[in-house]
């Protein structure tokens, strides 16, 4: 018995390091709207300057319960003064679980970012924006 919670012990640390879900993730932006909750989550609870991993969710608005939404974007921009805005949109793939996406994002600056996460799929289509700062 002792030498398999050792062999578990040892699968696990092995196969948990580099997997895309993380030992604990932080929630650093969240939006409601009338039939969805967004939320944003990474290891770190921040985006930064540079490449970004993080998670985005879709719950029920009513129940909390996650929701499948079908095809999702995420695209930022940055107003920034005397230039053109600074677009940036993230890549997204489904993850294992319903209405959970990982994606990666690359931001050249620092600055609020206007987020605009949009989808269309079983549960309807809709679009949310917030701000979310890149420290
Ligand atoms: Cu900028």
């Amino acid at each position: 018995m002792k030498r398999l919670i050792v062999m578990v012990t040892a699968f696990a640390f092995v196969f948990g390091v580099g997997a895309t879900s993380w030992a604990a993730e932080k929630t650093f932006a969240t939006q409601k709207t009338k039939d969805v909750v967004v939320t944003l989550k990474s290891e770190t609870g921040q985006w930064k300057q540079g490449k970004n991993d993080f998670a985005l969710e879709f719950a029920s608005a009513k129940d909390k319960q996650p929701v499948d939404v079908g095809k999702v974007t995420l695209n930022t921009s940055m107003t920034m003064s005397g230039m053109a805005p600074m677009i940036a949109g993230a890549t997204l793939q489904p993850d294992k679980t319903p209405g959970r996406y990982l994606g990666t994002i690359e931001f050249s600056d620092t600055g609020a970012r206007q987020v605009t996460v949009a989808w269309d799929g079983p549960a309807g289509k809709g679009s949310t924006k917030f701000s979310v700062p890149v420290r």
